[in-house]
């Protein structure tokens, strides 16, 4: 009887002597992280080109495909809300002395875009009474005419006409005759 204890307790120390001494296998090896971080940086070199303007020390990209910076709030227009048709190689801006759907008379729609650099935004009159020569269509902001590096040229007949953005930046314009009345808008180029 008294001897089965002691040769119990015997196997029992001899596993658990095992055990720990066979518990050395665990020297760690360093995880490599390298090519994550590399993805990260370039993401974020892509977003800083597209909106060029924010530098080289910008971390990551997140923003960049959709960031607005350099682009400017003119014209009643926000880069940040106006209708995003990037991505489309052409984009169409109607105008109209009638109220076109919900549109109401007197505007452009989209008044307010963004496109890619190299789209062709095409300026047309929504009805047969909708021209340039009763809306003209001029390059500027607040009313007022400058052509300073807009593709976007002075326009008093005809009623359609397209212009191709090759730059990224802001370009407004508006109506000579309604642009008092709020017949004005912006093409965003990024
Ligand atoms: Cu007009």
């Amino acid at each position: 009887m008294h001897s089965k204890i002691v040769i119990g307790f015997a196997l029992a120390f001899a596993l658990g002597a095992a055990a720990c001494s066979s518990d050395n296998g665990s020297s760690s090896s360093s995880s490599g992280t390298t090519s994550a971080s590399t993805t990260t940086g370039t993401t974020g070199t892509t977003g800083t080109t597209t909106t060029g303007s924010t530098g080289t020390t910008t971390t990551g990209g997140s923003g960049g495909s959709s960031g607005t910076s350099g682009l400017t709030a003119v014209n009643g227009c926000d880069p940040a809300t106006a209708t995003d048709m990037t991505g489309h190689s052409t984009v169409t801006i109607s105008y109209s002395s009638s109220a076109q759907g919900s549109t109401p008379a007197f505007s452009y729609s989209p008044a307010c875009v963004k496109v890619s650099a190299g789209t062709s935004v095409t300026f047309q009159g929504a009805t047969a009474a909708d021209t340039f020569a009763v809306h003209p269509l001029t390059p500027g902001t607040n009313c007022v005419a400058d052509t300073t590096n807009n593709p976007i040229t002075a326009q008093s007949s005809g009623a359609s006409t397209s212009f191709t953005f090759a730059n990224a930046g802001t370009f407004p314009y508006f109506c000579a005759v309604h642009c008092s009345v709020g017949m004005k808008g912006a093409v965003y180029v990024q």
